[in-house]
């Protein structure tokens, strides 16, 4: 029988994260191996391949920072990248880095064990590799869990069914066939307008009505380009230390501080920039207090009455049942404008209730719509899905699911007590979603690589995040949410779009400047939370550390 191979870490991922946090640790000199279930690198990118599909931060942003060369020869064009640039640009860094030899592709990890008196996880795949390691990282996106609507009836369905989420990696033909489009998200948004141009004929299953931002995408500015370039390790710098690791400037003015006039002009000018400019740009209280947001919540309502011609439906494309802001805010564009195109019409299903998917189509309360195409965009099981769909098991064989029963409980949204040696990038409790993901994720990394290192120096084999830690950072990610009006909404921040899922804030929006100066204290310290055990354990408790 062929020996199961043993590595210092196994890496779950191959999008920024996996990549990144494979190249740190190769050149940590860890032995580690790369697991992607995926035929290739890129992650979301690789996934999402649907028409339209593009990133929300800005070029010159989504990126990696720790390439100084290779950011000056890589072309930056659109203000957005779109999802073949980005699939490429990861394509390119992994090559560039020799890595992909460090990378099994086509591997979907289903099991995850820890073994106590090995002190090691052996990690199975779904097509039977299996191998061993002392570190498991979890490199899997907090938004890579497709969620599926079980609608009864769908496998009868004649014609073709899609999910953004996993779009093929061919053309999907379109071309004048009737299409109904499920989920108005950030991708709903993005790819209406795309089908809208190919199809015969697009009808939209709207549940929730979005505040939907304008991107404003374009070409960019090639002497902005040579500007940046010349400055972007600095501009990195600065990033690093922002709310949402991208350095534009935040409001400085309450709503209240301004007359109603000035309240208009500052939204037209955000909306004018679009995208993060919007979401970040109006007020100080924009999130946090529910007169200020209505301020910005009318001005968008009166923006959909403006762009789109039948009173009708801008009436149902206007939100009205939580506060701007609190669910993801879509960027698109042409969203609002596509509803003005003959072919395309909507059907609010608050009103109009899906009842099941027939032979022929979809048949709401009201009538059954006749389509040759399901398109669902119907999001994620975010944050702790792909964590859970990885079938993990910690000390005594319990599962996350066991160890979260009233929602995920980790240490800085990288540990969980009970599962050593596990580390979760842009887990549960860590900013990584609500900002400019690629900054996170490397924060996430460099931290983790340091805390290997840290361990491996000192002759520990487990390192394991503390009951009480947990409980308090996970207390603090509530707290910091609760001053806010985010948990006011059903969002999948709050894990309110998968049923039965428990309703906690899921992502720490305390802003990534304070969560990154939280973990430097904690490195700084010696890293307090932890308890770590081997060879020279002592030696750590000595020096204040847990030691089990
Ligand atoms: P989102 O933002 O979760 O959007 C999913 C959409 O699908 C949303 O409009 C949902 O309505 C809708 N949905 C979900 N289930 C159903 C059912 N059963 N019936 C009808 N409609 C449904 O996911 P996206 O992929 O668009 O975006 C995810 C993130 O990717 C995004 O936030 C960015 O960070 C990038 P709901 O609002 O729940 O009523």
């Amino acid at each position: 029988m062929a020996e199961i191979p043993d590595f210092d870490a196994i890496v779950i991922g191959a999008g920024f994260a996996g990549i990144y946090m494979v190249y740190r640790l190769r050149e940590s000199g860890f032995a580690v191996r790369g697991l992607e279930a995926g035929g290739g690198v890129g992650g979301t990118w690789y996934w999402n391949r649907y028409p339209g599909a593009r990133c929300d931060s800005e070029s010159m942003y989504y990126s990696f920072s720790f390439l100084p060369d290779f950011e000056q020869e890589w072309t930056l064009e659109e203000r957005y990248p779109t999802q073949p640039v980005i699939l490429s640009y990861l394509q390119t860094v992994a090559e560039r880095l020799d890595l992909l030899k460090d990378f099994r592709f086509g591997t979907r990890v289903t099991s995850v064990a820890w073994d106590d008196p090995s002190a090691r996880w052996t990690v199975r795949s779904e097509d039977g590799y299996e191998a061993t390691a002392r570190f498991v990282i979890t490199a899997v996106g907090a938004l890579s869990a497709a969620n599926l609507p079980a609608i009864a009836g769908a496998d009868t369905f004649a014609g073709e069914q899609y999910s953004t989420a996993s779009w093929p990696h061919q053309p999907v033909p379109l071309v004048g066939k009737r299409v109904g489009l499920i989920g108005t998200g950030s991708s709903g948004v993005q790819v209406l307008p795309e089908l809208a141009k190919q199809a015969g004929a697009v009808t939209v299953f709207q549940r929730t009505a979005q505040f939907v931002t304008p991107a404003q995408a374009g070409p960019l500015d090639p002497q902005m380009v040579s500007m940046w370039k010349a400055n972007y390790q600095e501009i990195r710098r600065r990033t690093k230390f922002t709310a949402g690791g991208i350095p534009i400037p935040s409001p400085t003015r309450s709503a209240f501080e301004l007359s109603e006039h000035e309240r208009r002009a500052v939204c037209e000018e955000a909306w004018r920039r679009g995208g993060i400019w919007f979401l970040a740009g109006t007020f100080t209280d924009a999130v946090t207090d529910l007169e200020a947001n209505k301020v910005v919540a009318d001005f968008v309502r009166s923006k959909i009455d403006e762009i789109v011609d039948d009173p009708e439906t801008a009436d149902k494309l206007k939100p009205r049942t939580y506060p701007w802001g609190t669910k993801r805010v879509p960027i698109g564009s042409n969203f609002y404008e596509t509803f003005n195109r003959p072919n395309v019409r909507l059907v609010d299903l608050r009103a109009d209730p899906i009842e099941a998917i027939t032979v022929r189509g979809i048949k709401t309360a009201s009538s059954e719509h006749e389509l040759e195409v399901i398109v669902y965009a119907t999001g994620f099981d975010a944050l702790t899905g792909a964590l859970t769909r990885l079938g993990v098991r910690g000390t005594g064989g319990a599962t996350l699911p066991d160890a979260w029963p009233d929602g995920p409980r980790t240490y800085l949204g990288l540990s969980v007590p009970g599962f050593p040696n596990l580390f979760t990038i842009t887990g549960p409790g860590s900013p990584g979603v609500v900002t400019n993901v690629p900054v996170a994720i490397e924060q996430h990394v460099e931290w983790i690589d340091e805390l290997l290192c840290f361990a491996r120096a000192r002759g520990a084999t487990t390192i394991e995040a503390m009951d009480d830690a947990a409980t308090a950072w996970s207390r603090h990610v509530q707290e910091v949410a609760s001053q806010t009006l985010y948990p006011t909404a059903d969002s999948w921040y709050m894990g309110a779009n998968i049923p039965g899922k428990p309703r906690v804030f899921l992502p720490y929006i305390g802003g990534l400047d304070v969560y990154r100066r939280k973990c430097d204290g904690v490195a700084a310290g010696g890293y307090p939370g932890y308890c770590f055990d081997g060879a020279d354990a002592p030696a750590l408790q000595e020096a204040g550390h847990g030691a089990r």
